[in-house]
């Protein structure tokens, strides 16, 4: 804190000296130019005739090497040069002809268990027995592996054992209630019975107790009544508490958004673009540019568009109208991408493909031009894939809310304690009948069998950060300013800060293009 105030007052004092003085925009622009450059940037100011130092002024500095820039200045409905039409050595030369990592290292992706249109289910109550059961088997192989949940016996067994012994089960909680004196009680079933299991005992249990979340299956100790069990301690199927995380051998990154939300009157285009611009090296200070030519994969976590009736009255906060040009949009927005970065794009709850989960890629027929785009690869949510050989999951995250109301203290303005959750429950969205939709499918497709080394998300708008036992966890926030909607439910969105992921050292650095309702 004391620090950045006196580096503020020293650049501020630096530039009173030459009878300038900076706006609070420009205080922020200026963390786009390196400290060593401020003498040429005070002498290019005073050559201006300048007092009041704006962004704009900043931009202009940072434009002057004979760079070309995508004009950030955008006209209303219109994009108006295309960077595929400038010729390549431009950009080489933009970089001092320093090389792109990114354009020499093709990329290395490999999609592993995702749904796929052939595979879709009839969504029929069998399908419901099938996903269930899937689940079951998968959960139940992994409480297998770990040694302190390797013992347990099917439910059916467990009912008919001698009252008073000890006992281990693994099985979904079907109800959740609490007794008169507030301890909780839980209906577990496998597919050979159904037990209650009563748990009271030490605080840190009653502590632990609390996240436990309908629908969700977990491992149980404890001694055996009259078809009860006297729970002692369970455990969610979890993340190792230690392992080896998968890295790069080459120093390429992956960037993170979501929730774009093209169409919508609070669409930060200008943002959006000034994002665009980075991605082709064109912007900010040479460490932001050497990061930017390694910048290979470009990770889209949902609600690409606003949509058209997602919400009633939606025509009202539109600014496209038709869903068909909000794709078209966001392709013109896309295309201006350089080409080396590899665009992984999923939806999310405002996107044109069912709403159920695991959601299908967008359909063909609204974003045809997007398919046609050859550096772009059109996934469902979720999708599980590897960049570089590191393990990613991508979800837009709708089930977040679930957390929210089934765990006391997962607040709706911070993500990652829910992202948390669903790390330790090895599932995306465990709660069937909740806020999120999901559709029956043969194969539990939200089930977290892999251990991540990313996982990604957005849906809250709000940009969130953490680690959970070597699971990098980002949620990508937006690009869309504060809605009514989100104004009545108080929920301040951070649009336009941009997760970057080192994919060799696993370092998180973020980027802020938002100066216009968000801040850096
Ligand atoms: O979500 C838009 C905003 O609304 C975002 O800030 C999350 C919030 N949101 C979405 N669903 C819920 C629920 N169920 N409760 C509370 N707040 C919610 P978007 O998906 O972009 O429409
Ligand atoms: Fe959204
Ligand atoms: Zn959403």
């Amino acid at each position: 804190m004391g620090e950045s105030t006196s580096f503020n007052k020293e650049i501020n004092n630096l530039f009173l000296e030459n009878n300038l003085i900076l706006t609070v925009n420009s205080v922020q622009a200026l963390a786009l130019i390196q400290k060593n450059r401020y003498v040429e940037l005070i002498e290019f100011l005073k050559e201006k005739g300048k007092v009041f130092v704006d962004d704009n002024d900043l931009e202009n500095f940072i434009n002057v090497n004979g760079e070309n820039e995508i004009p950030i200045e955008i006209e209303k409905g219109k994009i108006e040069v295309k960077l595929e039409e400038e010729p390549e050595t431009e950009i080489k030369r933009s970089i001092n002809g320093k090389r792109i990592p990114a354009k020499e290292n093709d990329a290395e992706i490999k999609f592993t268990k995702n749904i796929k249109q052939e595979n879709v289910s009839q969504g029929s109550i069998e399908d419901f027995v099938k996903l269930f059961n899937d689940r079951y088997s998968k959960m139940k192989k992994m409480f297998r592996e770990r040694p302190s949940t390797r013992d347990f016996m099917p439910i059916g067994e467990a009912l008919r054992a001698k009252k008073g012994e000890e006992t281990s089960v693994v099985g979904m909680i079907t109800e959740k209630n609490e007794s008169k004196k507030g301890n909780l009680i839980l209906t577990v079933e496998d597919d050979t019975g159904r037990i209650k299991v009563f748990f009271s005992g030490s605080k840190e249990l009653d502590e632990k107790v609390k996240y436990i979340m309908l629908d969700e299956i977990i491992w149980i100790k404890g001694t055996l009544g009259d078809g009860i069990i006297f729970g002692k301690e369970f455990e969610f199927p979890d993340l190792p508490v230690s392992r080896e995380v998968c890295r790069s051998e080459v120093d390429l990154c992956s960037v993170h958004i979501s929730d774009v939300h093209v169409g919508s009157n609070a669409f930060l285009e200008k943002s959006f673009l000034k994002f665009v611009k980075w991605l082709n090296i064109r912007m900010g200070s040479p460490a932001q540019r050497d990061l930017a030519s390694r910048v290979k994969y470009l990770v889209i976590a949902g609600d690409l568009v606003d949509g058209v009736g997602t919400y009633p009255n939606q025509d009202r906060d539109l600014e496209i109208l038709d869903v068909y040009d909000q794709y078209e949009r966001l392709y013109e927005l896309l295309s201006m991408v350089p080409d080396w970065i590899r665009i992984i794009m999923s939806p999310g709850n405002h996107d044109a493909t069912r709403s159920g989960e695991p959601q299908l890629p967008i359909e063909k027929q609204y974003a045809e031009k997007l398919y046609e785009l050859p550096n772009v690869d059109m996934v469902p949510n979720p999708c599980f894939f590897e960049m570089h050989g590191v393990k990613t999951v991508v979800y837009h995250g709708t089930s977040i809310y679930d957390f929210v109301e089934g765990i006391a203290g997962v607040g709706h303005d911070k993500p990652v304690p829910a992202m948390k959750e669903m790390l330790r429950k090895r599932h995306l969205a465990p709660v069937y009948g909740g806020k999120t939709p999901i559709s029956p499918e043969e194969r539990d497709y939200l089930l977290i069998d892999s251990h991540p080394d990313i996982f990604h998300t957005g849906h809250v708008h709000v940009n969130g950060y953490g680690n959970y036992r070597g699971t990098s966890m980002i949620n990508s926030g937006g690009w869309q300013a504060q809605t009514d909607y989100q104004k009545m439910r108080n929920i301040m969105p951070t649009p336009g800060r941009v997760p970057i992921f080192d994919l060799k050292t696993h370092k998180l650095s973020i980027m802020g293009f938002c100066n216009d309702g968000g801040g850096y």
